[in-house]
């Protein structure tokens, strides 16, 4: 960080602050179409769920209305919405993933 200067005129340096990324929370949302089976199978491609982990998350998003996927740095939530939103997409699903700051 800055430069100090001592009682002798001795130039110090303090050491510079690391600032922590923001994290996002990636984030499901239900609707009526897209299939069960087939959010179990985004959660475990794209996030790394177990198949138990998976299960519990999709019937938490089809009870509630939304729920979390994990925890990321900015470019790598951004990146999860992205590749969860095309494989939807790709595949007629209207499955919705969004990224929120936490
Ligand atoms: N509600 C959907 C159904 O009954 C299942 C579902 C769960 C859809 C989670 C989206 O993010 C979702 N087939």
């Amino acid at each position: 960080g800055d430069d100090g200067r001592d009682a002798t005129g001795i130039i110090t340096k303090t050491q510079p602050r690391t600032k922590r990324p923001s994290l996002y929370r990636v984030l499901l949302l239900n609707d009526d179409y897209t299939p069960m089976e087939f959010v179990i199978a985004v959660l475990e491609r794209f996030f790394h769920k177990s198949r138990e982990d998976a299960t519990r998350i999709m019937l938490h998003v089809h009870h509630n209305g939304v729920g979390e996927c994990g925890i990321f740095t900015f470019e790598v939530a951004e990146t999860k919405v992205t590749q969860v939103m095309d494989y939807a997409r790709k595949h007629q699903h209207p499955l919705q993933c969004v990224m929120e700051k936490t």
